[in-house]
């Protein structure tokens, strides 16, 4: 095969093909390079908008008119107006607590034999909001539960409550509130009553979507057992030291439970006429089976608690009606409950541990 030789008209084109690809491609580099130079001139905009935002209100609409003159696809419109809303608000929007918090540590040291002080306890609960209010800081609830607690006379029991039960529940990484439903006077104790109460209360103030039913003397032994609703209504106080870490009887239903809005209009709430001590759980727990529901519950390794010992108070006997009540619930439930509650309070105060609603419930 000959070899080409300098100056032969062969090599000459080919040296004009290579230049002129080599033009192109410089020409190709530079358009790309003022193409992404505009754009980023056009991102660095934006953030001064978002700068101005953050500044004061007038800029922030003349921004917004300087905004609306550009031509900007709908889904960018639509993120400017979120960013604007969340800026406006002064509220970063939060992702959802995952279903079970990692902050949880399993089995807790509970004694009641040491004593414990309300301020320890504010001390302790920093970050707790005047009336017992609580939510997550970096991520959205999984549920707004309102913790509605019996009450009276017990401010012993309601202080081991506060300082066990606090830390628990934020570290459950609930949305929570705190009620404790103080039954005003000396008349017979009527504990169903008193948490139909907590429940109107406490959705007057927030759009609570679950119920935890709490004793003032039951502390729970792990913090694996959330207090909060389940797709059934929920038992917590599965395993009390005082029953030997079992339950009583299979349908017990006392101590600490949990139901969400929906569970508890579906039975009318909880009977009011329940005078004195015993049979008003076993009557809730009536409805519910008689409304379809049934009864969910954690194990009983997750399930223990301890009960602070107390003797009988005053003013709540056992109430002599309760076996011939609870026959009859399910007739009873139609016109006894949320719809035939009444009562008048007396008087509502923030704490900053709990909010304590004092309330006339009447008598028998
Ligand atoms: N409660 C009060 N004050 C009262 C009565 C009841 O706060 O005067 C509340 C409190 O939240 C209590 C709950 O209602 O935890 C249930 O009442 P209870 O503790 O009387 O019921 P329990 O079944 O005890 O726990 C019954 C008496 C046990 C006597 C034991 C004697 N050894
Ligand atoms: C049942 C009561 C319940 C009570 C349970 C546990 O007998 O209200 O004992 O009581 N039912 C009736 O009396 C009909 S306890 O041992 O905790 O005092 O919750």
């Amino acid at each position: 095969m000959p070899l080409s030789r300098p100056g032969d008209p062969a090599n000459f084109h080919l040296l004009h093909r290579v230049c002129k690809v080599v033009v192109l491609l410089c020409f190709l580099h530079i358009s790309v390079t003022v193409v992404f130079y505009v754009r980023s001139l056009d991102t660095r905009f934006a953030f001064v908008q978002n700068q101005q935002y953050h500044g004061n209100a007038t800029q922030r609409n003349q921004v917004t008119v300087t905004d609306l003159n550009r031509t900007h696809e709908p889904a960018e419109i639509q993120q400017q107006e979120a960013r604007e809303k969340e800026t406006e608000s002064g509220e970063r929007k939060l992702e959802k607590c995952p279903e079970t918090s990692p902050l949880l540590v399993g089995p807790l040291r509970v004694e009641f034999n040491v004593p414990v002080s309300l301020d320890q306890i504010k001390r302790d609960n920093g970050d707790v909001r005047l009336g017992g209010r609580f939510k997550p800081r970096d991520c959205e609830a999984q549920q707004k539960v309102a913790v509605i607690i019996p009450f009276r006379k017990r401010d012993e029991h309601l202080k081991y409550w506060l300082h066990y039960l606090h830390p628990v529940l934020q570290r459950q990484q609930l949305d929570y509130g705190i009620y404790v439903i103080n039954q005003d006077g000396d008349e017979i104790f009527n504990r169903a009553k008193l948490l139909n109460v907590g429940y109107t209360e406490a959705l007057k103030e927030y759009e609570y979507e679950c119920f935890v039913f709490s004793d003032v003397d039951l502390i729970p032994m792990d913090d694996r057992n959330t207090y909060r609703c389940f797709s059934q209504p929920r038992h917590l106080s599965v395993s009390m030291d005082k029953f030997g870490f079992r339950l009583p009887y299979y349908q017990y239903f006392g101590g600490v439970s949990s139901m969400s809005k929906e569970q508890y209009m579906k039975i009318n709430g909880f009977p009011n006429n329940y005078w004195g001590w015993g049979g008003e759980d076993d009557d809730i727990y009536n409805r519910l089976v008689s409304r379809g529901m049934s009864i969910s519950r954690p194990s009983g390794e997750v399930g223990k608690c301890r009960m602070i010992r107390h003797k009988r108070d005053d003013k709540n006997e056992p109430n002599p009606q309760r076996f011939d009540r609870i026959a009859h619930t399910r007739e009873t439930m139609l016109k006894d409950g949320i719809n035939s509650l009444s009562y008048r309070v007396v008087n509502t105060e923030k704490f900053e541990l709990f909010t304590k609603i004092t309330v006339d419930v009447g008598k028998p």
